[in-house]
């Protein structure tokens, strides 16, 4: 049934004018509908001649550009899984995803296909294709030999679109499998509560390898046929410039900090846009209050993860579910959404009254299939009625709004992006003179919240704070390096011997704040 293809609906609201822009670059680059049409075709014409076998995984690690978001719509178009990659991944987290994935294809861009091949031939990956991000590269010069016409792949909502990998607490990443009916069912959820209109243009800053910028920003432009502005990279000053063209924006916070110091940041400037959402990591309530006082607009706040995308909103407009509340509130991220069923409970299991703090669980037609080759994991995560533990702690008061107010996963949100300390401590504890570490997430005014690491040397042992962080770089994807490391006599322990970490946060929580 070609119709569960999530491309296919992606397609069928293309506007009927196909000459019409679809996307603008920040740099005057127009593609039309009928360019999105075609190229994607090309695209997915190329990969279906590789003869690929059922359920392939196309793992990307390329610059954002039009053309990565063409790959992403051409994979789900010839019907294969689309695994997006950080660029600031390294060798050895890349090594990792796609030693755990096997894709058949990479796509990388034509300076890492040294180490990317490699790494690739060596996982039993047949081919690897390289795109840059100034439209050349050896997939648009392949996929230009093939046709632009293609009839997208049948596909059952049930089937694998994407392989999104989110860290463990404990162990290593894992690969969240979303399927078409996944996001399909978000998609068209999201676009009814936001309200979308058919004249909305969106300004898309983020990037495009997580859930927000290829999932919530691409799938809400274009299932609704909008037109949207594309900025390789965010720019506060350009972003605020485009707006008095476009209606809709989506960040995560560390986006509207930035945009606050902007001095053009003002009520004219924003007079043309009718939606500002926020999401990915907690909202301060300082930035939502200054937000509306600088531009008149209120910011909507969401609430999603990898494994689920997007869980709850604040409304966009009055919700019949909820005594036809409109308010978006500050600090809440509103109402579970339409078809979403949540639930906080306590550590015995058990529901918990209306204002009370406990575990969030959730449940809907959103809601992931499980961990790529990992059904013990899976097992873990889902209680036995099927709900999804999400790890966010969190509370719904009276009127139906949820907070969260904190996780029970040890993870550090910073400019959006999630740090397991975990996986950092590992590293720092694997280095010579090394006898244990802590690393811990304290507030910062850009990144809303930035690692530290705490080390304890061996005895006898000297370690420099510079050589851990120096070695950490090498290693690892830039975000995740602490911003401060210290290296101390011995951690604070409770009475069964763990580090408190609470006691380091409370510690550290100044070192960024002035
Ligand atoms: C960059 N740096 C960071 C971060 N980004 N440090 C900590 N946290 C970060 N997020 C550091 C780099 O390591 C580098 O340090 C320096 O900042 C400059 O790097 P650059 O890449 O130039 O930074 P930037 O362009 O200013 O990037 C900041 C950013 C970016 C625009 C806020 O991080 C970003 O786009 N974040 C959005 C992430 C996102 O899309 N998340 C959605 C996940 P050095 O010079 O020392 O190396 S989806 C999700 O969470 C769920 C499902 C949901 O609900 O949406
Ligand atoms: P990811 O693993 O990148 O999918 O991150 C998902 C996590 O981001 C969630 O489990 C939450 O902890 C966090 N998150 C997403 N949106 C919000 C929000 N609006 N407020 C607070 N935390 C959020």
């Amino acid at each position: 049934m070609t119709h569960d293809n999530l491309f296919s609906a992606l397609r069928a609201a293309f506007p009927a004018d196909l000459t019409a822009v679809a996307v603008e670059t920040d740099e005057g680059l127009c593609y039309s509908w009928q360019d999105l049409d075609r190229a994607t075709a090309m695209v997915a014409n190329l990969l279906q001649s590789l003869d690929l076998p059922e359920g392939s995984r196309v793992a990307v690690q390329v610059e954002k550009s039009v053309e990565a978001m063409i790959l992403y719509l051409a994979t789900l178009r010839a019907g294969y899984v689309f695994l997006p990659l950080n660029t600031a991944y390294q060798s050895a987290e890349i090594a990792y995803f796609i030693g755990n994935a096997e894709p058949a294809v990479v796509v990388c861009s034509q300076a890492n296909f040294g180490w990317v091949s490699q790494i690739a031939f060596q996982a039993g990956t047949q081919h690897v294709f390289t795109l840059n991000d100034d439209r050349t590269g050896s997939l648009l010069e392949r996929a230009a030999q093939h046709s632009d016409q293609h009839q997208a792949v049948p596909r059952q909502a049930d089937d694998l679109a994407a392989i999104l990998y989110t860290s463990g607490t404990t162990g290593r990443s894992k690969g969240a499998m979303l399927t078409h009916g996944n996001m399909l069912s978000n998609a068209r959820t999201l676009q009814a509560y936001w309200g979308w209109k058919k004249s909305d243009v969106l300004i898309h800053a983020l990037p495009i390898f997580h859930v927000h910028g290829l999932f919530v920003a691409i799938h809400g432009a274009l299932i609704n046929g909008s037109k949207m502005i594309w900025m390789a990279k965010f720019d506060p000053q350009r972003a605020i410039a485009q707006m008095a063209k476009a209606t809709v924006f989506m960040g995560v916070p560390t986006l509207y900090v930035r945009m606050l110091a902007e001095p053009s940041l003002n009520q004219a400037n924003t007079r043309h846009m009718r939606l500002f959402i926020a999401g990915s990591a907690p909202l301060l309530i300082e930035t939502f209050t200054e937000w509306q006082q600088r531009t008149g607009h209120t910011i909507l706040e969401r609430y999603g993860m990898s494994e689920t995308a997007m869980l709850t909103s604040n409304p966009y407009a009055a919700d019949p579910r909820y005594a036809n509340q409109s308010e978006r509130r500050g600090g809440t991220v509103g109402f579970p959404l339409p078809g979403v069923h949540l639930r906080v409970r306590g550590d015995d299991g058990q529901d918990l009254p209306v204002g009370e703090i406990g575990g969030i669980e959730v449940q809907g037609p959103n809601v992931f299939k499980g961990y790529w080759r990992m059904p013990e994991k899976t097992a873990e995560e889902f209680t036995a009625d099927g709900y999804f533990k999400t790890g966010d702690v969190g509370k719904v008061d009276e009127r139906g709004y949820v907070t969260i107010v904190g996780r029970s996963k040890d993870l550090i949100i910073s400019g959006g992006y999630n740090v397991y300390p975990a996986e950092i401590e590992g590293y720092i504890n694997d280095m010579q003179g090394v006898a244990e570490s802590a690393v811990v997430g304290v507030p910062h005014p850009d990144f809303g919240e930035v690692g530290v690491a705490v080390v304890i040397a061996k005895p006898a042992a000297t370690l420099k704070p510079e050589a851990i962080v120096a070695d950490l770089k090498a290693k690892l994807a830039n975000f995740k390096i602490p911003k401060r490391c210290f290296v101390v006599a011995e951690l604070p322990r409770n009475t069964m011997g763990k580090v408190q970490k609470n006691l380091l946060r409370e510690q550290y929580k100044g070192l960024f704040l002035s």
